[in-house]
């Protein structure tokens, strides 16, 4: 029989963490988004996430996270995640990146991502990435005391395939605290009342990855970069996000909201 995964309830001041983590990884974003033009390079983008975040007393989670080598992932057109930044990969006029960033500031993670333009987009591109956007708003507005993990999957799902786009399967959101992957698994597609009842005080990540063609996916053999099996684009965003008594709270985002 499966065991049931404990999902942490933390507690106020673990969440005051949790935000501190989280603005600090969004603030982190809006820094590196005026770098992302043609010309510039994926690991000029990581030297300055890492010289930015050790400058404002973070670490960067994901280096070294289970051998993965630099600071963030660059993730560019048919990338779907965890691209590695590189000195051979110069961003080209067309092209659409994400960037995934996680801090830790004070034992507690803020993990969040966006899809970037490099100049003019492509007609498909430009609607991937808004649909994709739009995908990661409506999982988080399924976010609610007594709501279940597999309605935030069926919100994304039935949106992005109603625009003629595919859900990645193979990788999901996550619980975070201060370990960077936890339970429980988010996925971003599913069916309406299945899985887990969320509570007040669990927090997780919601980062769908949507592709223009199939959703299927293949690992280079670099061993870490994921790629549409098509070679068509994928597009991504993520937030960081609580259950709170009366909805959601977003904790990667910029500004604290009043
Ligand atoms: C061994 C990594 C491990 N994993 C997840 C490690 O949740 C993330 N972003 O939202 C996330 C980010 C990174 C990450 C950065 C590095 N890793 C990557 C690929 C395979 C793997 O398996
Ligand atoms: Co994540």
């Amino acid at each position: 029989m499966n065991k049931q995964q404990t999902i942490v309830i933390l507690s106020k001041r673990e969440l005051e963490k949790m935000r501190k983590a989280g603005r600090l990884a969004a603030k982190l974003l809006q820094h590196l988004e005026p770098m992302v033009k043609p010309g510039v390079s994926t690991l000029e983008l990581n030297n300055e996430a890492e010289r930015w975040t050790q400058a404002h007393g973070a670490k960067s989670a994901p280096l070294g996270y289970k051998g993965y080598p630099k600071s963030i992932c660059t993730s560019v057109n048919e990338v779907v995640c965890h691209g590695i930044p590189s000195a051979k990969q110069i961003l080209k006029d067309g092209d659409i990146i994400n960037i995934d960033v996680t801090l830790i500031v004070d034992g507690y993670h803020g993990d969040t991502s966006k899809t970037f333009f490099v100049g003019t987009p492509s007609p498909i591109a430009k609607k991937l990435v808004e649909v994709t956007k739009e995908c990661c708003t409506r999982g988080i507005a399924q976010v609610k005391p007594g709501a279940r993990i597999g309605d935030i999957g069926a919100a994304i799902q039935e949106y992005a395939e109603a625009q003629g786009f595919s859900v990645v399967r193979d990788f999901v959101g996550h619980g975070i605290s201060n370990v960077f992957h936890t339970a429980p698994d988010i996925p971003h597609y599913g069916t309406r009342g299945k899985g887990r009842m969320l509570r007040p005080g669990m927090v997780f990540t919601i980062e769908p990855m949507i592709n223009e063609g199939t959703w299927e996916v293949e690992i280079l053999a670099d061993g870490w970069t994921a790629v549409t099996r098509d070679r068509k684009l994928s597009a991504q965003f993520e937030h960081t996000v609580a259950v709170t008594e009366d909805g959601v709270e977003i904790l990667t985002l910029p500004e604290e909201e009043t």
